[in-house]
């Protein structure tokens, strides 16, 4: 048998056509090899990342499974329906069809609500003994995986491809205690955090190590690199410390989310640095407290922000911070007072987006109920698109002051200001490093934003005279 596994194509709503955009950030579709990592191994997978290469559909399998975001909905939707057109039967799968079930049928002959493990594998079964008329609408565990007991993901399959720069990716726990209004994490993970034992995550790490030398003759500096895809690797910090410190021996260097609360612990966050931390995601989301308040952040503490920046900058751990706009609280002013403060902050990266309701989130129902929603293509909820009702300015002032604050963040100017103190805060080596990143994210955020841009699709862009310079 075979099952191919696809992963649509990432966009934004800024384009409508090609998406280059996605070439910046060219990583494997992990979820899909956790998938693949629990199918059978007499069944041959293949991953097709649209991301990477068009879709052909001249070869056909017996079943496909599709990944769906929100954001890509309606490209996985149009994948589904072209497979079943051509007889071939599609499982949907992802945290939008977990939580728009219904919807998702409308394009699917099976849906695997949650997390796959369990799930897919007598999903599987049930096609192997009767094919598609074996298969239930809905395939759901009522108890989320024991970690332990998860098989990490084939990442062979992406080194195999060498479609990727990075390919050591994988997620070491799962859940978030935090409940945050925007945010979908807990809906379909839950707020029990679990994770893997520390010895699978090391004896993972060190194959991982030992396949990359036999392939290459030596390890690259990237074959050291992993991303954990964790919500907050730095959660628990009894396990986080843990963890760190089987890390040490391997030398490798490691990309992670965490919460600017973990930098109030010295000794994890030296650890982290010892272990390999060479940079944390850090979601700060706003720099109003009432803001944070709306959206039930309460492990954020503004006034710790620069303090804490600081703590992770003289360990050499680079800090990308995460801020929304939109809030109920949000004056047009807001773009301006959070690059400001972001320019104080010294961030090493910064990324902004537009507040989405998600389906599933609490924000989701506040905006249903106070009848808000001004757009439900699900192509636009990309966090970059203001898809609904602002309270205190319109949703083309939310979209320019998205614009404006990158803008001014990433121009040569604001780089080398929020940047120039990482000489002082003994980084000086990382200093160009620093550089060639933000002039990266420059790139890519110049073609979102300049390049890509869709009039049609678009409130401002193009058409304000937008320009990045
Ligand atoms: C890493 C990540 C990314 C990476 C994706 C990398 C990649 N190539 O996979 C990048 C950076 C590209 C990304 C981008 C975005 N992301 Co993101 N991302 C994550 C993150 C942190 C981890 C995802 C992950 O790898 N999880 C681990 C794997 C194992 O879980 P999984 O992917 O869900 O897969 C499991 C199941 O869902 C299921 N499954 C998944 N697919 C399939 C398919 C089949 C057939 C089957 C049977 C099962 C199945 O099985 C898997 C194993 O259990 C999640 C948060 C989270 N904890 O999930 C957010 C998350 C998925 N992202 C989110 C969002 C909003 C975005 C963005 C829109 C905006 C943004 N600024 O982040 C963009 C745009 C994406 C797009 N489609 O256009 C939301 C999605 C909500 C939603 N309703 O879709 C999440 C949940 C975070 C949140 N705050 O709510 N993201
Ligand atoms: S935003 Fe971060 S802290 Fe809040 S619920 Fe989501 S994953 Fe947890």
């Amino acid at each position: 048998m075979r099952i191919f596994l696809v992963a649509p194509r990432r966009g934004n709503s800024h384009d409508g056509e090609s998406q280059k955009g996605a070439e910046f950030f060219r990583i494997p579709p992990i979820g899909l090899l956790n998938v693949a990592a629990i199918t059978p191994d007499d069944i041959e997978v293949q991953i097709l990342d649209e991301n990477v290469r068009d879709l052909t559909y001249d070869d056909l399998p017996d079943l496909v499974g599709v990944s769906v975001m929100t954001a890509s909905a309606l490209q996985a939707y149009g994948i589904a329906d072209r497979f079943r057109e051509l007889g071939v039967p599609v499982v949907l799968g992802g945290t939008h069809v977990s939580l728009m079930t219904g919807e998702g049928l409308e394009h699917a002959d099976a849906i695997v609500v949650g997390e796959a493990e369990g799930a897919w594998e007598q999903l599987v079964e049930d096609f192997r003994k009767n094919g598609k008329a074996g298969l239930k609408k809905t395939y759901k565990l009522d108890e989320v995986p024991d970690l332990a007991k998860v098989p990490f993901p084939r990442l062979e399959l992406a080194r195999d491809a060498k479609d990727y720069l990075f390919t050591n990716l994988f997620n070491i726990t799962r859940g978030c205690p935090h409940d945050c209004s925007f945010c979908s994490v807990t809906q379909l993970l839950g707020r029990k955090v679990r994770y893997r034992p520390v010895k699978d995550v090391v004896d993972h790490i060190k194959e991982t190590l030992e396949i990359h030398k036999k392939r290459e003759g030596k390890l690259r500096l990237q074959d050291r690199l992993f991303i954990f895809v964790d919500d907050n690797i730095m959660a628990n910090k009894r396990y986080a410390k843990e963890l760190f410190r089987a890390l040490i021996p391997f030398k490798i260097m490691w990309i992670s989310q965490t919460s600017i609360n973990s930098a109030y612990d010295d000794e994890l966050i030296d650890l982290a640095a010892q272990s390999g931390c060479k940079g944390v995601f850090i979601g700060f989301e706003s720099v109003s407290k009432a803001s944070l308040k709306e959206i039930g952040k309460s492990q954020n503490d503004i006034d710790f922000y620069k303090t804490g920046v600081k703590k992770f900058h003289k360990k050499g751990i680079f800090v990308e911070g995460a801020f929304i706009f939109g809030f109920d609280y949000d004056e047009p002013d807001v773009f301006q007072e959070t690059v400001k403060y972001v320019n104080e902050m010294h961030l090493d990266g910064v990324q902004y987006t537009i507040l989405t309701p998600l389906p599933g989130t609490s924000f989701y129902e506040k905006i249903e109920k106070e009848g808000r929603f001004l757009d439900r293509n699900w192509s636009h909820y990309d966090c970059t698109y203001p898809v609904y009702r602002p309270e205190k300015m319109s949703a083309e002032t939310l979209q320019q002051g998205l614009f404006w604050a990158y803008k001014s963040t990433y121009s040569f100017k604001g780089i080398l200001k929020r940047t120039f103190t990482s000489l002082f805060d003994r980084r000086w080596k990382f200093f160009v490093l620093i550089l060639a990143f933000n002039i990266g994210y420059r790139r890519a955020f110049q073609y979102m934003f300049e390049e890509a841009v869709n009039p049609a699709m678009n409130l401002v862009g193009r058409k304000s005279g937008y320009s990045l310079t």
